[in-house]
């Protein structure tokens, strides 16, 4: 049965003419795809992508070896207030992104720091927020200082959804990291907290007269007298970014961040510092994966010019720009860490040791300023893993972030006992 009906076509057999051009054909495309592959590699620039995923041992160790020695400030305890305000003074500003209803909170923050640094100095004080600041806001704060406030209002394109963001995968976005417990994963306002200190708080033209941000959160704490000037400090040593934290992050929160930043490596080779370390932010034993090491944020004194780059501007917009602050909860604290990392040497990186800082549970002493501090010195891995809670599954680094930033006799541990051989408690 099959065979009378169907064999006619099984007994096709093409005619030599045909089977010829068929050939031909063929021939012709491969050459054509070959052409196409050599002319791309041609016209490509010959800059090799760097194979962070592929960043060994060698490398790791050859970091360790060296200890990272932050410049020591010197010391204006002495100078008579006339002659300090005399002096010219960078133009900087504290700035602080607060609620009206955090009102407490602030007045805390800045009671701290104008005690300990501000009322020597008179930084002006810039409060932005999302909505108008109300009266009793401005009174109280304006009553805690005898510097200039400012108080500005957001405008709605820095606080709003971008138009490339799909609503729906928004929503389930904040329900899926609010089941899972990652933290204010189900918050609107948090998403774009997050979005506005990583890519415009310094597009704000109240900045553009400034060089120089100190960030302050509300209910923060400073325990130390800081007798010089930060800003002075940074901008005299060429100094771009200072932290006192480097501590782990939840890494739920920005699963794709490390991918994105490999791609965005791919196509800018060019934007990465020629001495940029990434040797510390690396996890060497998990294929080049980011470890999630990040400067605690809501702690910095940073230069506006390296916010305000192309460089970091082309940074921001290519993250921006796959959604993650909406789609995942990208923080801002992962996001300036790599951008510190990829596009600054490290020595434009400043550990602010010496200034003790709270911020909730996480808090930082300086060990050797005892008649200056009133806080119980801190060890340096002090608050490594607070941040990432029991049930996220993320890996530890072997050690903890400030240690792998800091490299050298930092890492070194006793071979018994297995303990670090320093505590940090000389420093
Ligand atoms: N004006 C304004 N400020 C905000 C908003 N969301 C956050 N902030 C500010 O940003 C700060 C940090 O936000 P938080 O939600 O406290 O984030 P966090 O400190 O990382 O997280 P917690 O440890 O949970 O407090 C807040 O203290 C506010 O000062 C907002 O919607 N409007
Ligand atoms: C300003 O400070 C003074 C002195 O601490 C206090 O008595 C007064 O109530 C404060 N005023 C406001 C508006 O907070
Ligand atoms: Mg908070």
């Amino acid at each position: 049965m099959f065979d009378s009906v169907y064999s006619q076509y099984l007994r096709f057999r093409p005619s030599r003419v045909y089977t010829r051009a068929v050939q031909w054909a063929g021939l012709t495309f491969v050459a054509l795809i070959v052409l196409v592959f050599a002319l791309h590699r041609h016209l490509q620039p010959s800059v090799a992508t760097p194979s962070y995923a592929a960043l060994n041992d060698a490398v790791y160790q050859a970091h360790n070896q060296i200890a990272f020695q932050p410049l020591v400030p010197s010391s204006d305890k002495d100078v008579p207030l006339e002659v300090l305000r005399a002096r010219p003074k960078p133009k900087a500003a504290l700035i602080s992104l607060v609620r009206n209803s955090e009102i407490e909170g602030i007045e805390l923050s800045m009671r701290h720091l104008e005690a300990r640094f501000n009322h020597k100095y008179n930084y002006p004080w810039i409060f932005f927020n999302d909505v108008p600041f109300d009266d009793d806001f401005k009174a109280r704060t304006k009553n805690l200082t005898n510097a200039e406030c400012h108080y500005v209002l957001i405008p709605e394109e820095h606080w709003s959804l971008p138009p490339w963001i799909d609503e729906s995968r928004f929503i389930s976005s904040l329900e899926y990291l609010g089941a899972i417990g990652v933290g204010k994963g189900w918050m609107i306002s948090y998403r774009h907290m997050c979005r506005w200190n990583s890519g415009f708080f310094y597009k704000h033209p109240i900045l553009d007269d400034y060089d120089w941000y100190w960030r302050v959160e509300p209910d923060v704490h400073f325990f130390c007298d800081i007798d010089y000037d930060p800003f002075a400090f940074m901008e005299e040593n060429n100094l771009k970014y200072g932290f006192n934290m480097n501590i782990l992050d939840d890494a739920r929160s920005f699963p794709s961040m490390w991918r994105q930043t490999q791609e965005f490596m791919g196509d800018y080779p060019e934007l990465i510092h020629p001495d940029a370390d990434l040797s510390w932010i690396i996890d060497h034993r998990n294929d080049g994966e980011y470890n999630n090491c990040q400067f605690f944020s809501n702690f910095e004194i940073g230069s506006l010019d390296f916010f305000r780059s192309k460089t970091y501007n082309t940074y921001f917009d290519y993250i921006d720009r796959k959604g993650g602050f909406f789609y995942e909860r990208f923080g801002d604290a992962p996001l300036h860490t790599l951008a510190i990392v990829l596009f600054l040497s490290k020595k434009e990186t400043h550990f602010f040791r010496d200034i003790g800082y709270q911020h909730d549970i996480n808090r930082q002493c300086p060990a050797n300023l005892f008649d200056k501090c009133s806080c119980e010195p801190t060890v340096l891995d002090e608050n490594f893993y607070k941040l990432v809670p029991m049930e996220s599954p993320q890996k530890k680094p072997d050690d903890s972030c400030i240690r792998l930033w800091l490299g050298g006799e930092w890492l070194d541990k006793d071979e018994k006992t297995g303990e670090y051989l320093k505590s940090g408690y000389s420093f």
